[in-house]
């Protein structure tokens, strides 16, 4: 796992060659009677089961994250709790600029017109009869980790609460193509506005060609039908791209020739650069990856020793290549190992053992994906924005992690 040579590589003593991890209970040696360590459980039979299942009783404290901003609910994943890539539904992160809709699915329709030969209505009994496609892809909102973007010191707050906006789920649906060229696209078709059946009508311009390839109308996730949080009946999904183009409760396709410049995109989602140009459908969701354990507001339990540094990976431009961990602030780097299969615009996750010596560290973990991107510093990021930006908020995260145990987000 470590690279030998080179300079910025890790102390080969932080970390563990063969896993003898001695975290386990000793097994009592005592002649206690095994039926005396017989559980209660095993004593009488069971209770009733629900219908529809249900998380433990004993996992209660596992939830979404609320806030109100400017306005609008958004509602975090708490990522310190879940291993594994795929968000459960119940955990998926929401961003409602207009409140939750709630939407009948037979008065629901989809409309698709404008540049088209022939518009076209569909419901939804219409829309499950076409072949669909599975993919598993992350969902990020732009304005994902935005406190550590504005807040000029570090907030003491939990991976779900600074970085929360972002999920992964198996999304379901019909390619967008096959309801495109169906409707017959004419010449000098170039964009898509797309609108949501709720009160605000959020809508979005978006390019025609990426999402005649990539984008599909979902209608499942993670197997079940789209939870109402995640647009209810139907939403517009495109790999990669940032949140608010995911447009919820998805009802018009309109196929133009320009984009329409909707409150949406001219708003709240353009970015300010440093120099204070706009940039303008900047929608890749870019690099970035967040170690999940230890994280923000934890206590690594004493003794010192072994620990599994672990975390989240992800690119909006595809695969992810690489990510590195450093436990000294960044002077030096080792590779994490990735856990396969690796998918395109998805999570994935990393892990590398380590040896905590009891002192103080920081960890931070630095995603490369396939296209080469990496992800910058907080300092780099800064420079690269103006002072009062903070979408696409995409630098290295770091974990102070006190000589108590205690880890705490840091500005590294
Ligand atoms: N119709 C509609 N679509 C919407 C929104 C909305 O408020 N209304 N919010 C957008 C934003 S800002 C984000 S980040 C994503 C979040 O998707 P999720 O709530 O399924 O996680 O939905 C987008 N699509
Ligand atoms: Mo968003």
């Amino acid at each position: 796992m470590l690279s030998s040579g080179g300079r910025g590589r890790l102390a080969r003593r932080d970390f563990l060659g063969g896993l003898t991890l001695g975290a386990g209970g000793l097994v009592a040696q005592a002649a206690e009677p095994l039926a005396a360590r017989m559980p209660d459980s095993m004593r009488t039979l069971g209770g009733a089961d629900l219908p529809y299942g249900q998380p433990s009783p004993h996992e209660q404290s596992v939830q979404r994250i609320a806030s109100n901003v400017s306005g609008f609910a958004a509602w975090r994943t708490p990522l310190q709790e879940q291993r594994g890539i795929i968000t459960p539904s119940g955990l998926h992160f929401a961003v409602h600029h207009n409140g939750l809709p709630d939407i009948a699915p037979r008065q629901h329709e989809l409309m698709v017109h404008g540049m088209v030969r022939k518009p076209l209505r569909f419901d939804l009994e219409r829309l499950l009869r076409y072949p669909m496609v599975s993919r598993i892809h992350f969902l990020e909102c732009a304005g994902n980790s935005a406190a550590n973007a504005l807040s000029p010191t570090a907030l003491d707050q939990t991976l779900g609460e600074i970085a929360g906006e972002v999920s992964c789920s198996e999304w379901t649906g019909v390619p967008l193509s096959y309801l495109l060229h169906e409707a017959g696209l004419k010449e000098g078709a170039q964009w898509v506005v797309a609108e949501g059946a709720d009160g605000g009508s959020h809508s979005r311009s978006l390019p025609l060609t990426p999402l005649l390839r990539d984008a599909m109308v979902a209608l499942y996730q993670n197997g079940e039908r789209l939870r109402p949080s995640q647009g209810y009946p139907m939403r517009l999904f495109m790999p990669g791209w940032e949140g608010n183009t995911q447009v919820k409760w998805l009802h018009r396709l309109e196929v133009t020739d320009a984009p329409a410049h909707t409150k949406d995109e001219s708003g709240l989602y353009t970015q300010v650069l440093a120099d204070g140009r706009i940039e303008r459908f900047a929608l890749h969701m870019d690099v970035k990856s967040v170690i999940t354990h230890p994280s923000g507001q934890q206590t690594l339990p004493q003794p010192q020793g072994f620990f599994e540094i672990g975390g989240l990976a992800w690119s909006g431009h595809g695969r992810i290549a690489r990510v590195d961990v450093s436990v000294d602030g960044g002077q030096h780097w080792a590779p994490a190992q990735l856990q396969g299969p690796v998918h395109d615009r998805a999570f994935t996750r990393f892990t590398l053992p380590w040896r905590w010596n009891g002192r103080k560290a920081v960890l931070m973990s630095r995603a490369t994906d396939e296209q080469g991107r990496v992800q910058p510093t907080r300092s780099e990021w800064k420079r690269r924005y103006a002072l009062h930006s903070f979408n696409h908020y995409n630098a290295i995260q770091a974990w102070r992690v006190g000589s108590d145990g205690v880890v705490e987000n840091v500005y590294a």
